[in-house]
């Protein structure tokens, strides 16, 4: 492991008092309003969210890309990364993998690495956005959805393929996200580009090991503008459910039209049983990929309101695999990977503190203004002493970003790994 756990510990030292003095703060008006802390903090420990393999460098727009020194250009250094993630985490335990991009050379060596690291191998992703090498057939005119059988037919075997990876690695879960779609009125026959999705999706599923769920994930525009044919929600539920029961929607929260109302997305998706997967970003415009939490926190609350309260209520909804789907083009990317994990544990935490007996009366009683007192009070506490006391127990940072600072990892990285290296990626 690159970083110790006595580092960790001795890089927490010297603002150990000050948390103790604000933990015990919270913690007593929390007893006060009838929480169990010391169950909140194990709901927070337990909360484990997937890295991506291609949010480890620099990702980049269309018009340029600015390297990030040090970052992973192999499998294994992406673990490594992952590895320092959850070390100073503890909440990042597992790698979500895109293939091509991160086909293992050596299985088993692979395997015992994510072991030593203590991280597991979640949601398997398949590319057939991009044309690749040696390719017969080019998806620049769709994948799943293209009028010609033989591209179906590639796209189809490519995420045969991807299963097979996955499940070498102990993965349990395919997720298919499709660029497919029109860039001008009239390209497309709407009709032909779904049933033909629709078609190859079900060919997928077929192969779908008994223990796998397919992960559906739907955006609305990009990169076609015109139209995209798993454009929402209803369609991907619709899909979802013409596969059969281990097919669900993905919700990725950059995926939607501004100001769509997503904590309802997830609340009938949940309600239904069809929410399988969900990826953590933040927006301003689109689908921008930015730090959790950065642009919206309240609306990142309220979602993490409905998914406790589905977590909760909807025995039928199964667990979900958690990823973060962001992209870093001026931080270090460990560094914004840090940010939005803590945001992450902070919606959630903050979410928890609700209470849901009293919410339910108010609701009942048409008490509006109730409602949004009990919401809002929750939303108002400072929980981060919970969070570096959820860390702290597991061995983890009292302070990630600090820690990974005054340890001077970069530079390590950068040392090892020189000042050149391109990871691939989006
Ligand atoms: C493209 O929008 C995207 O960011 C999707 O959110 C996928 O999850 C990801 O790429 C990887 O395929
Ligand atoms: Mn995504
Ligand atoms: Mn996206």
């Amino acid at each position: 492991m690159r970083i110790s756990k006595d580092h960790i510990h001795d890089s927490s030292m010297n603002e150990l008092s000050v948390h103790k003095e604000n933990f015990d703060f919270l913690s007593n008006n929390l007893s006060k309003k009838n929480v169990d802390v010391k169950a909140l903090i194990k709901k927070l420990s337990d909360f484990q969210v997937a890295i991506p393999s291609w949010a480890l460098g620099a990702g980049g727009t269309r018009f340029g890309r600015f390297s990030f020194y040090g970052e992973p250009s192999s499998l294994e250094q992406k673990l490594e990364d992952v590895g320092v993630l959850h070390a100073l985490t503890q909440t990042a335990g597992a790698v979500s993998l895109h293939i091509p991009w991160d086909v293992p050379s050596d299985y088993k060596a692979i395997k015992n690495m994510a072991d030593e690291l203590d991280i597991k191998f979640d949601a398997v992703n398949s590319n057939t956005f991009q044309d690749q090498k040696n390719a017969k057939e080019s998806y620049k005119y769709g994948s799943l959805s293209n009028t010609s059988v033989a591209v179906r037919e590639q796209a189809v075997a490519h995420n045969l393929d991807v299963i097979k990876i996955g499940n070498q690695l102990g993965s349990k879960s395919l997720t298919v996200w499709l660029a497919d779609g029109s860039s001008f009125p009239g390209q497309n026959n709407f009709q032909t580009a779904l049933s033909n999705t629709e078609d190859s999706l079900k060919k997928i599923y077929k192969q779908l090991p008994d223990d796998w769920k397919l992960l559906i994930e739907y955006k609305p525009y990009e990169p076609n503008f015109y139209s995209t044919v798993i454009q929402d929600w209803g369609t991907s539920f619709m899909l979802a459910n013409a596969c059969g029961e281990k097919a669900y929607s993905l919700v990725d929260l950059g995926h939607h039209l501004p100001n769509s109302n997503i904590e309802q997305i997830v609340s009938v998706l949940m309600l239904k049983g069809k929410l399988g997967g969900f990826h953590f970003n933040d927006s301003k415009y689109g689908d921008d990929d930015l730090t959790v939490g950065s642009i919206k926190p309240y609306a990142l609350f309220l979602i993490f309101n409905e998914l406790v309260y589905g977590i909760q209520n909807n025995p039928q909804n199964p667990d979900l695999a958690w990823m973060i789907d962001a992209s870093h083009n001026i931080k270090d990317p460990l560094e914004d990977l840090i940010q939005s994990l803590e945001a992450i544990q902070e919606a959630y935490a903050k979410a928890l503190l609700i209470d849901q007996y009293e919410l339910r009366n108010a609701q009942l009683n048409n008490d509006v203004v109730k409602c949004q007192e009990l919401l809002q009070d929750a939303f108002r506490t400072d929980v981060r002493p919970l969070l570096e006391s959820a860390r702290l127990q597991s061995g983890g940072a009292l302070s990630p970003i600090k820690s990974y600072r005054s340890l001077d990892i970069r530079n390590e990285l950068i040392k090892e790994r020189g000042k050149h290296n391109i990871a691939s990626g989006l």
